[in-house]
């Protein structure tokens, strides 16, 4: 008989969306009359503009024909569009061939986490994006779940509350190897200064601890003094890795595209180079990400299409703005709105008691804090993505609480 793999076990619970939705699921069949309006996960809502819909058509087509048809891509993904995206977003930092195409950044997430093994010992920001805890539950790096602290052992959770401002005190630790980080940061939208970088990578250099940044809001930023990449940072190639997506900056969270950036100076405690084992660990499990969605992301880096995106950024970034008015007459927001999050603290309650409560009195579906870990206790996450007409009609609901 096959055995459980014991990792998946030590899961405490079901991946935080599916059970939101669960939840939604068995409000509405308890009232089926009411108007749910959903704030909850980070899914865009707006279409994706022609000029890229029409590039992916095109690409598509080709692969009808007998003269232009192409089977596998190369793994890294086309050198044009890593050539376009180190252009566009990292000037003078990246080399194209240390970025890899991938089919969204969860995936890479999962693959990196695999990748890094058992014997790491991760730290991370508490409350954070759910896959950076439950994906190294997963890859056996954690050890069983105390319920008494609320935490797996051997997993360093790194409070992040308005206290600090959001930031980590990163002075008194060690025995770190893996660092997850992410800015603009998921669900709290607080993003990380030039300072606040440059400690980061201090500390990644004082312990010979690899980054993993993960930059997937990148594009939200508004505040030209704030860094929208770690590599901004001196010597950050030297220990980070830069996770990126076309999910929220294209809409193409069912697309799937995104990259991951391996530089050639990120080093194993032996010397080994991390890409060149990320390469080869990389072309036995994965085939590259499709094609036609590629063909996407390049008609995304061409100048219109990089028009366009800006026109959708600004709109949710609008519908942030909106949420965040109306929240701060009833509540207390910390989203400096360079993110689609507005990190809201309701109360010394439970989340999933204030995630009731806007169910029941408004018709809210949110995300409670807690999901995102034990200092998310307290907090809801509103998304901004949605429809301008849902916005308003959010924005008025809660004015009523
Ligand atoms: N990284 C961060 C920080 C994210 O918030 C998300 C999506 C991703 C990566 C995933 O990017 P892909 O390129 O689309 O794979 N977060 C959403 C969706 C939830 C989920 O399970 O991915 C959210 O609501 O937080």
């Amino acid at each position: 008989m096959v055995k459980l793999n014991q990792n998946i076990t030590k899961l405490q619970s079901s991946y935080l969306f599916p059970e939101v939705l669960r939840r939604k699921k068995s409000f509405l069949e308890k009232n089926p009359e009411a108007d749910l309006i959903s704030l909850s996960i980070g899914d865009t809502t707006e279409p994706i503009p022609s000029l890229i819909t029409e590039a992916m058509n095109k690409a598509a087509t080709s692969l009808a024909s007998k003269k232009s048809y192409v089977g596998y891509g190369p793994e890294q993904g086309l050198l044009e569009l890593r050539e376009k995206i180190t252009a566009k977003y990292y000037p003078e930092h990246i080399d194209p061939n240390d970025l890899f195409i991938n089919d969204g950044a969860k995936c890479d997430l999962g693959r990196l986490q695999m990748f890094f093994g058992q014997k790491v010992h991760v730290a991370l920001q508490d409350p954070a994006y759910p896959v950076y805890v439950d994906g190294s539950v997963l890859a056996g790096q954690t050890g069983e779940f105390c319920p008494d602290k609320n935490t797996y052992e051997d997993l360093t959770l790194l409070p992040c509350l308005p206290e600090n401002n959001f930031f980590p005190n990163l002075d008194n630790l060690s025995g770190i190897d893996l660092i997850y980080f992410c800015s603009p940061h998921n669900p709290t939208g607080a993003t990380a200064t030039f300072e606040q970088l440059e400690k980061l990578v201090a500390f990644a250099k004082r312990n010979k601890a690899i980054i993993i940044y993960d930059s997937a809001y990148a594009f939200y930023i508004q505040d030209p003094s704030l860094p929208k990449s770690i590599y901004e940072i001196e010597g950050a190639d030297e220990v980070a890795i830069e996770i990126g997506s076309f999910s929220k900056l294209a809409g193409f969270t069912g697309v799937r595209l995104g990259w991951s950036i391996i530089p050639q100076k990120l080093k194993f405690e032996d010397g080994t180079s991390v890409k060149k084992l990320w390469y080869r660990y990389l072309s036995t499990i994965y085939n590259g990400a499709s094609n036609i969605a590629q063909y996407g992301g390049l008609a995304c880096m061409s100048r219109d299409g990089q028009l366009e995106l800006k026109k959708i950024i600004s709109f949710y970034l609008e519908n942030a703005r909106i949420l965040k008015e109306a929240i701060d007459e009833k509540f207390q927001t910390f989203s400096p709105l360079n993110a689609p999050y507005i990190w809201t603290y309701l109360g010394p309650k439970s989340s999933w008691d204030y995630f009731n409560m806007l169910l029941e009195k408004a018709s809210l579906v949110t995300v409670p804090g807690s999901g995102f870990g034990h200092c998310g206790e307290g907090f809801v996450r509103f998304s901004a993505f949605g429809s301008r007409e849902n916005i308003q009609r959010a924005a008025k609901r809660i004015l009523t609480l």
